[in-house]
């Protein structure tokens, strides 16, 4: 059976990969319904072999849209999600907006799926992409052991921040090549040939608010309010893909040849993992553009008889966003 389907900021970064991979999975649509602001409604995006005419969110009738992706912000997933889901649609939602109420599942795909079905205000959300690669690649590990404690820091790409942040690294890049300013406008200081240690806003306590998700979104997603997360979030200058040093604390003890032999029969990762130059993955060689979770320099921690290291590689815009969006919307179109 075909479907309606409704892509909301189907202009940005995210939107642009979910079009994508909805005609790569050949998911069934019947209508397509590409949305974005009033500054862009009009324009002609690709869907495929057709040319689809953007259509302005506020002015546009969710009536007969059987499953909306949303991928244009908190602000206006908090306004237009609940009206979508009000006249019908299944909204799965890429913002923050949702994700830690009690009555709005958060999944990732090979993590927690059978939680798609509990959904009753109509709304799915979509985990923050630092934290969903992250879980891809330690749920399985916690099943079998019982992860305590993670130690997290991220490096994480620009296109996290969306298409202007893309073109900033690019226009300073450029800029700096040629002896000009950086003239910093989307990140608060040159992200060009630097790092930002600081992603999101400062909350109360002197953490980020990237570095909190990982904190809620993973106690969330596992189910467990035991589990210690220690983040730091930094911003480095990639285009595509985010990467994570990683060490996990376990309840009972696993070695690093044990979680390298359960990584490589777990569902979405790709164990590289040899001990020569380049025998692990980095964003442009490995991630970028794919869709696994890559995982690499899987090592007992030397200072600790029951942790482990990892090295965590992944497409932010893939998994970390569109891709794991459409799979969820896949699991919603399995049960029809
Ligand atoms: P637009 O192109 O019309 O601004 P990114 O994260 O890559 O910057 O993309 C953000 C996406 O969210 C774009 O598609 C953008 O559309 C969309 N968007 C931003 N604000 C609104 C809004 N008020 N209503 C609808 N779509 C919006
Ligand atoms: C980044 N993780 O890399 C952010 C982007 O909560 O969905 C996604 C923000 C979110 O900047």
């Amino acid at each position: 059976k075909q479907v309606t389907v409704a892509v909301v900021g189907a202009t940005g970064a995210v939107g642009e990969a979910m079009l994508k991979i909805l005609a790569e999975r050949q998911f069934p649509i019947g209508k397509l319904h590409v949305l974005a602001s009033e500054r862009s409604a009009g324009e002609r995006i690709e869907y495929g072999a057709r040319k689809l005419v953007v259509e302005d969110l506020a002015t546009f009738d969710p009536a007969g849209v059987d499953i909306a992706l949303f991928s244009a912000g908190g602000s206006v997933s908090k306004e237009y999600a609940p009206k979508f889901a009000a006249a019908g649609a299944v909204v799965i939602d890429n913002s923050s907006a949702f994700r830690y109420d009690a009555d709005v599942p958060l999944v990732v795909a090979e993590v927690n799926p059978e939680q798609v079905r509990h959904r009753p205000r109509g709304i799915i959300a979509n985990p923050n992409c630092s934290t969903m690669q992250m879980l891809v690649a330690l749920a399985p590990i916690h099943r079998k052991a019982g992860i305590e404690r993670i130690n997290v820091a991220t490096y994480q790409s620009v296109s996290g921040a969306g298409r202007s942040a893309l073109e900033e690294l690019g226009r300073q890049t450029a800029a700096l090549l040629n002896f000009q300013p950086a003239d910093p406008q989307r990140f608060p200081v040159q992200i060009a040939f630097n790092l930002i240690p600081h992603i999101d806003e400062f909350q109360d306590n002197g953490y980020t608010k990237e570095e909190m998700k990982l904190v809620w979104e993973t106690r969330k997603i596992l189910g467990d309010d035991s589990i210690q997360v220690n983040p730091t979030a930094v911003r480095v200058p990639v285009f595509f893909g985010h990467s994570e040093a990683v060490n996990i604390e376990t309840r009972e003890k696993i070695i690093a040849d044990e979680v390298r032999a359960l990584l490589r029969e777990a569902p979405g990762v790709e164990v590289v993992d040899e001990r020569r130059p380049g025998g692990y993955p980095t964003p442009v060689t490995h991630a970028s553009g794919r869709d696994p979770v890559y995982v690499g320099r899987i090592r007992d921690d030397l200072s600790h008889p029951r942790a482990v290291n990892l090295w965590i590689v992944a497409d932010n815009i893939r998994k970390g966003a569109a891709l794991n969006a459409v799979q969820l919307a896949e699991l919603v179109l399995r049960e029809r």
